[in-house]
C-alpha cells in the first residue's frame, strides 16, 4: 500500500465511523460499532495500523501522525453518540416515571410503641395532678441505686447475682478499677438525684428503664419500665399518697379504681406498702410505695422533723398488660408487628 492509499483508507475509516456512530438508536448497536472501528484485536483501525507497519520507512513517521488523528476522530465520534444515547435514556425515564392517572402509594406510617404510650399518658396524668418531670441516668452509682437509699452494703438486694454490674474499661484494663457501677433496678435512684439538688416543696415522676436478672417469664422481664412518684413538702402523709394513686389509676383506666395497701418492706420508706389496684373487679400487683424513710431525708440534708414525704414506684408494663387485657409480657419485647398493629 502506499501513502497515499493509506490516507485514502483512513479517510474514508473516519467517515463511516462517524456516519455509524452518528445513526445508532441503542446501547447494543453503540457496542457493535465500537468493536467495529475500534476493537482491540480485529477492529478495522487496528488492520490500518498494521498496514501502517508495512509502509516504507520514511513514509511512516506522517502515516503515524494521520493515524493517530484519525483514531482521535473515531473516538471523539463514539464519546459523543454514548452522550446522545445517556440523555435519550434519561428523558424516556422521566416520561416514564411520571404517570399522572396511577394511584399513589401511601406510605405506611408507624406508631408508638404501646409503652411508650402509656409512658406518654402517665405523664400527662401526673402532670396535670402538679408533678413534673426528672430524669436520671440508667448506669448508676452504688450510692444512688443502695446507699442513699437506706440499702447498706451488707443487704441482699446488693447481691451481685441480683444485679447488673457493670464492668468499666478501667476493669478490663486490669488498672485501677473505680467505683463499681451497675445498671439501676429500680427509678427510685431519681429521687435521691432530685432531692440532692432541690429543696421541698418537691413533686416529681421519674419514668424509665430498669435492669434485674430475673428470669423472663409471663410477668417478669430482665428490662421493665417503672414509673416513680416523689411528693416531700410539710405534712404530707399516706392519705395524700392513696389520693394521688387512686386518681392516677382512674385516669389511666378511665373507671372506678380501688387502691388497696398492703404492708410491706422497702429501706427507703417506712412504713411500706405493697400497692394493689381493681379495676372493673379484678386485683393486680401494680408496684411498692411508702412514706420517705427519715434516714433517706437525712442523706440528702433534709429535715424529717420539718418535710414529710411519700414516694410510689409502678411497673409501667403491668399498666399497659392491665388496660389492654395482654397476658405476657414478652410480647412487648418480640417487636411482632402483628402485635404492635394493634395499639
Ligand atoms: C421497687 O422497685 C421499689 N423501688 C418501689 C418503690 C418506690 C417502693 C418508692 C417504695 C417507694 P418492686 O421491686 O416491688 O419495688 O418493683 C415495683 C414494680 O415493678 C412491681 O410491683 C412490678 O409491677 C414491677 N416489676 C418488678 N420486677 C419486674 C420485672 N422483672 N418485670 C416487669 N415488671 C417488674
Amino acid at each position: 500500500m502506499t501513502l497515499q492509499e493509506f490516507f485514502g483508507q483512513l479517510e474514508l475509516l473516519v467517515c463511516q465511523a462517524s456516519q455509524r456512530f452518528a445513526a445508532v438508536g441503542d446501547a447494543a448497536a453503540l457496542e457493535a460499532a465500537r468493536i467495529e472501528f475500534l476493537g482491540a484485536r480485529s477492529g478495522r483501525l487496528k488492520q490500518l495500523q498494521k498496514a501502517l507497519g508495512q509502509l516504507p520507512a520514511a513514509d511512516r513517521p506522517q502515516a503515524g501522525q494521520r493515524f493517530h488523528q484519525a483514531r482521535q476522530q473515531v473516538e471523539e465520534a463514539l464519546a459523543a453518540a454514548q452522550a446522545r444515547l445517556a440523555e435519550h435514556r434519561k428523558a424516556i425515564r422521566s416520561t416514564e416515571l411520571f404517570d399522572p392517572t396511577i394511584p399513589g402509594l401511601r406510605p405506611r406510617l408507624g406508631h408508638l410503641h404501646p409503652i411508650s404510650q402509656t409512658i406518654e399518658q402517665l405523664k400527662e396524668i401526673m402532670g396535670r395532678l402538679g408533678f413534673s418531670l426528672a430524669d436520671g441516668p440508667e448506669v448508676e452509682d452504688e450510692w444512688h441505686n443502695f446507699e442513699a437509699l437506706n440499702i447498706p452494703p451488707e443487704h441482699p438486694a446488693r447481691d451481685p447475682l441480683d444485679n447488673f454490674y457493670l464492668a468499666t474499661a478501667s476493669h478490663l484494663a486490669g488498672g485501677d478499677a473505680g467505683p463499681p457501677m451497675l445498671l439501676r433496678s429500680q427509678t427510685s435512684t431519681v429521687q435521691i438525684r432530685v432531692m440532692e439538688r432541690q429543696k421541698p416543696p418537691i413533686r416529681i415522676i421519674a419514668v424509665g428503664r430498669v435492669y434485674r436478672p430475673d428470669t423472663p417469664d409471663q410477668t417478669h422481664s430482665p428490662m421493665f419500665h417503672q414509673i416513680e412518684g416523689l411528693m416531700v413538702d410539710r405534712h404530707v402523709t399516706m392519705a395524700d399518697l392513696k389520693s394521688v394513686l387512686r386518681m392516677l389509676g382512674e385516669s389511666y383506666f378511665h373507671g372506678e379504681v380501688h387502691i388497696r395497701f398492703r404492708p410491706s418492706f422497702f429501706p427507703f420508706t417506712e412504713p411500706s406498702v405493697e400497692i394493689d389496684m381493681s379495676w372493673q373487679g379484678r386485683w393486680i400487683e401494680m408496684g411498692g410505695a411508702g412514706m420517705v424513710d427519715p434516714n433517706v431525708l437525712r442523706a440528702v440534708g433534709y429535715d424529717p422533723e420539718q418535710v414529710s414525704g411519700f414516694a410510689f414506684g409502678l411497673g409501667i408494663e403491668r399498666l399497659c398488660m392491665r388496660q389492654h387485657g395482654i397476658d405476657d409480657i414478652r410480647e412487648f419485647f418480640r417487636n411482632d408487628v402483628r402485635f404492635l398493629e394493634q395499639f
